[in-house]
């Protein structure tokens, strides 16, 4: 899978991704991650991407011609016209479902604005998604559109290896996950649960479900509703 970002900041989603699993998977090119910078872009010689918004009001927004030229040419590029997923606290909240429908695109390009965000005739004609990642506000949409990629990648086959398998993990059956242990068997006095020492398959597994059903209770009593609904049927 292909992730191209439009940004005025390449280097913080190139260094952020460069590491750790998603670094395995460019470099084993499972994916590809492309930051094209917005500034690139800028049709004036002082390489202005930014102005005041009309109406008035605090800081610059970002100018529709550069957004708009560094999108051509990735259409260009490309050969289709691909999803445009703009990063934004004004868009539906990312969940996993979300993720999952965006794994099924070979190219995926990113929007990330900075300042208070992109004048609007540049969104509505390259924008088919408006996403948030939660009810607070970031600086921009840099780190959102790594929070996106990281989440997609996982899904996408080959970035995981077998130990790191995508399934039976948060959400997947609509619970948190259960706690995990590894040795030693007693840290600063305390005791990895005998069950998990036992061996009896079984009850591992029960012991984690009703783990996961204690978590979601307390600290998502939202998913914990939705699970009950699920189980009595209704
Ligand atoms: Cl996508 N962008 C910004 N700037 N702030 C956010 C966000 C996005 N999602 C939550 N807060």
């Amino acid at each position: 899978m292909n992730f191209h970002v439009l940004t005025l900041f390449p280097d913080m989603i190139i260094d952020g991704l460069n590491t750790s699993i998603t670094g395995r998977a460019i470099k084993n090119g499972c994916l590809s991650v492309e930051a094209v910078n917005i500034r690139d872009y800028a049709n004036n010689k002082h390489m202005k991407v930014d102005d005041y918004p009309y109406g008035g009001g605090a800081g610059l927004v970002m100018q529709a011609a550069p957004v708009c030229a560094a999108y051509d040419s990735l259409v260009q590029k490309i050969g289709k016209k691909p999803r445009v997923v703009y990063m934004t606290p004004q868009g539906y909240t990312f969940n996993q479902k979300m993720a999952q429908d965006f794994a099924k695109e070979d190219d995926l390009v990113i929007l990330c604005g900075h300042y208070e965000g992109i004048d609007e005739r540049a969104l509505e004609r390259i924008v088919t998604d408006y996403v948030s990642i939660g009810d607070y506000v970031l600086t921009g949409g840099e780190l959102p559109a790594m929070v996106v990629i990281d989440t997609v990648s996982r899904l996408v086959p080959g970035v995981l290896h077998n130990s790191e398998s995508a399934e039976t993990e948060s959400f997947e059956n609509g619970l948190l996950e259960y706690p995990q242990y590894t040795r030693p068997e007693v840290f600063e006095g305390k005791k990895v649960p005998d069950v998990l020492l036992s061996g009896h398959h079984a009850n591992v597994e029960k012991w984690r479900l009703e783990k996961s059903i204690e978590r979601t209770k307390k600290y998502r009593p939202d998913l914990y509703e939705e699970y009950c609904r699920k189980q009595s049927g209704t």
